[in-house]
């Protein structure tokens, strides 16, 4: 029987765990350039015996235009690629794998983060409701544009170009941002996606764009170094609910299938909150139906304790499980894990932005 510690071939990826260090947004990157604070932070839990099987970096932007937050780091200059090597290096001399999150915010940012002020760039002009982090605290998001159908090719160039970088800066792979209200969910989704083009429209024309990056990325480093990430339900970012989540996520599933990527992650529920939305008026979305249609690896994530993920991997519900919050405050997580110990609690203060203090600095078993 599988455990969370059991071995596993991810695509062209070999894991030493199933326990996966989800991407999580830390805002440590000062100008958009990975740095040797983020290298200690992902070394902190990057070997397999004690912390992650596979990490997935922070969520990274693939073209200037895709920044939303500030201080976070880019992946498509050389001095970014060069920048990762710490990182990578750092990973790969724990014995550890890791994968950068690629990743557009589209709408979901402010125009002080954009290259010469411009508005975010969209599926839609209509604005979210929502904040976004930017120098001085928290801001609404600016109005966005929506994109011209004539450029989307060259946006899907970014990703690919992206995916690019990651090989050259020593990456093992790369996971498709396609999660929580962001650039691919605001083309996934009828509540957001107003376009009358081939991108609009349809649920064949709203997963266009997914599907042309995805193609894109698996042609320049292989499906077996791609994984995607999706929420079909989430809440996050002001992505209301499709009218049909499971025939469009069905849709892309299917579509995605052809690629063999190394893995789909999907984020069960509203991303860092409830896992049921029925008592939101959201009907429960069937997971299991989107893995037949997927045939990829299985990766789940969203609220996951312990004995939830021995159970979904004993059972094959899942192949892995991948933990946000656990593991910012227990880098030794797989540790604890097999120990039954205590977790370290999150301080939630120095979650976005800020020093060492709260990213660094908790403590391991016997440390
Ligand atoms: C928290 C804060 C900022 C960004 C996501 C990339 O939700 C994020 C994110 C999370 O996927």
């Amino acid at each position: 029987m599988n455990t969370l510690f059991s071995p596993f071939q991810l695509g062209d990826i070999a894991l030493d765990s199933r326990l996966v260090m989800a991407p999580l947004t830390r805002n440590r990157a000062v100008g958009g350039i990975p740095n040797a604070l983020m290298a200690t932070y992902y070394r902190q839990r990057a070997n397999p015996a004690t912390g992650a099987g596979l990490i997935i970096t922070e969520a990274s932007p693939v073209c200037p235009m895709g920044h939303g937050y500030l201080d976070t780091p880019g992946i498509y200059s050389p001095e970014q690629v060069q920048a990762w090597r710490q990182i990578t290096d750092a990973v790969h001399a724990e014995g550890g794998k890791i994968v950068v999150q690629l990743w557009h915010v589209g709408r979901i940012s402010h125009t002080s983060l954009l290259p010469g002020g411009a508005a975010p760039e969209s599926a839609t002009a209509t604005p979210a409701r929502g904040k976004t982090y930017i120098e001085g605290g928290f801001a609404p998001v600016s109005a966005p544009r929506a994109l011209h159908t004539e450029e989307i090719p060259a946006l899907v160039q970014h990703y690919r170009h992206a995916a690019r970088c990651a090989m050259d800066a020593g990456f093992d792979g790369v996971e498709i941002h396609a999660a929580n209200g962001y650039l691919i969910e605001q083309f996934l989704r009828d509540s957001i996606n107003d376009r009358s083009d081939a991108y609009g429209g349809s649920p064949a024309n709203r997963v266009r764009f997914a599907l042309e990056v995805a193609q894109a990325i698996v042609d320049e480093i292989g499906g077996g170094r791609t994984g995607i990430r999706l929420s079909p339900i989430t809440p996050a970012n002001d992505a209301a609910q499709d009218s049909d989540a499971q025939g469009l996520y069905g849709l892309l599933a299917q579509g995605l299938a052809p690629l063999k990527l190394a893995y789909v992650h999907v984020v069960e529920g509203a991303t860092g909150g409830p896992r049921d939305l029925t008592d939101q008026g959201v009907s429960p979305f069937d997971y299991k139906a989107l893995r037949a249609q997927a045939q990829a690896p299985w990766m789940v994530n969203n609220g996951y304790d312990d004995a939830m993920a021995e159970a979904a991997i004993a059972s094959g519900s899942a192949d892995l499980v991948a933990f946000g919050k656990a593991f910012i405050a227990n880098p030794d997580l797989g540790a604890r894990l097999k120990a039954g110990a205590a977790l370290n609690a999150l301080n939630p203060k120095t979650l976005y932005g800020g020093g060492p203090e709260g990213y660094v600095d908790y403590a391991v078993l016997g440390g």
